[in-house]
């Protein structure tokens, strides 16, 4: 698939997108938009909490955790107040939040990704994964019925998915998410690459390999360090590939199945990309704990199929 993102003939708000166009739920439109409303309160929180500014972690690990944590604390606010939600999972927590049990949805979230790169003024951002009903484990990423991210770089964006197209925000000087690009997509070969983990390489001959291909073929390297950042280059550039792969200490690698692989997979596979822990689509992997960690091979189709065969 070739990406053809087409620009907004008007002015289109966020609220107005997941009405006319997206045909979310009522109920869906809603919490999409009460996350969205956290976000910006995290964005702002971002700008002009110091202890953001002010260097990694003191010597107690407490600046850094105080975004962290009130990242995590704005979004739990915003999902209670927006009694839209029977159940949530996010990093800070190692179980499943029960908040409403009748309510319509469950939501699953990495409030602040990226955070020990706050200090050094990188972009940053926040995950979300969103399922019909209060279950969480045994579910898979398939069945989310949206997923979105936001990134707080020099603009802050919105990219949401409720499994028509992948269409990206960006919050204006009035606070409003309006419409940039409607339905991102992935073409099938990468022309950019994005190693994480590249410890991993040593015991694992396959990921070397692969580097190996994208060092003689000359592709482009772009990583940051945030997850949000790196994939979101793939959205953005409509092609790329971004990796995190486990080594012999932490087989599964680093991050989480549930708040970063399954929603980034679920967004992907909607804009035309794949995403694998190197044997299997992820959005097939059923959530077996909070934590399960997940290898994430994710972006151009053909790029993902090409790894997964050398990491077998
Ligand atoms: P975090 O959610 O605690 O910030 O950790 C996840 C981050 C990802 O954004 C990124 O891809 C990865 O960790 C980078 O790991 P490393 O520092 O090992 O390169
Ligand atoms: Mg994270």
């Amino acid at each position: 698939m070739n990406p053809s993102p087409s620009a907004p003939a008007e002015r289109r708000s966020l609220n107005s997108h997941l009405y006319h166009v997206s045909k979310a739920p009522d109920n869906l439109r809603h919490l999409i938009l009460d996350i969205s409303r956290a976000a910006k309160y995290i964005s702002y929180a971002i700008q002009t909490t110091e202890a953001g500014l002010s260097g990694t972690v003191n010597m107690f690990g407490e600046q850094q955790e105080k975004l962290d944590i009130l990242s995590d604390q704005l979004i739990q606010e915003h999902l209670q107040e927006s009694r839209l939600v029977a159940s949530f999972a996010c990093e800070e927590h190692d179980s499943v939040i029960e908040l409403d049990p009748k309510a319509s949805y469950s939501v699953v979230f990495d409030p602040l990704d990226g955070s020990s790169l706050v200090d050094v003024n990188f972009a940053i951002g926040s995950i979300f994964g969103i399922y019909a009903g209060k279950e969480l484990i045994g579910r898979k990423p398939s069945e989310q019925v949206a997923a979105l991210y936001v990134l707080y770089g020099p603009r802050t964006i919105l990219i949401y998915s409720t499994g028509k197209g992948v269409h990206e925000f960006l919050l204006n000087d009035v606070g409003e998410f309006i419409l940039l690009r409607e339905n991102l997509g992935i073409a099938d070969t990468a022309k950019n690459y994005s190693p994480g983990n590249l410890r991993a390489l040593e015991d694992n001959p396959g990921y070397k390999q692969a580097l190996d291909q994208w060092l003689k073929e000359q592709l482009t390297l772009r990583y940051s360090g945030c997850l949000v950042a790196d994939v979101h280059h793939i959205f953005s550039k409509g092609q790329g590939i971004f990796t995190n792969i486990g080594g012999s200490k932490y087989p599964r690698g680093k991050l989480r199945h549930v708040f970063e692989c399954g929603p980034f997979a679920y967004l992907a596979e909607q804009a035309g990309g794949a995403a694998s822990d190197g044997k299997k689509a992820i959005i097939d992997l059923p959530i077996e704990a909070v934590d399960q960690r997940c290898p994430l091979i994710i972006g151009s189709k053909k790029e993902v199929e090409r790894v997964c065969k050398m990491l077998q």
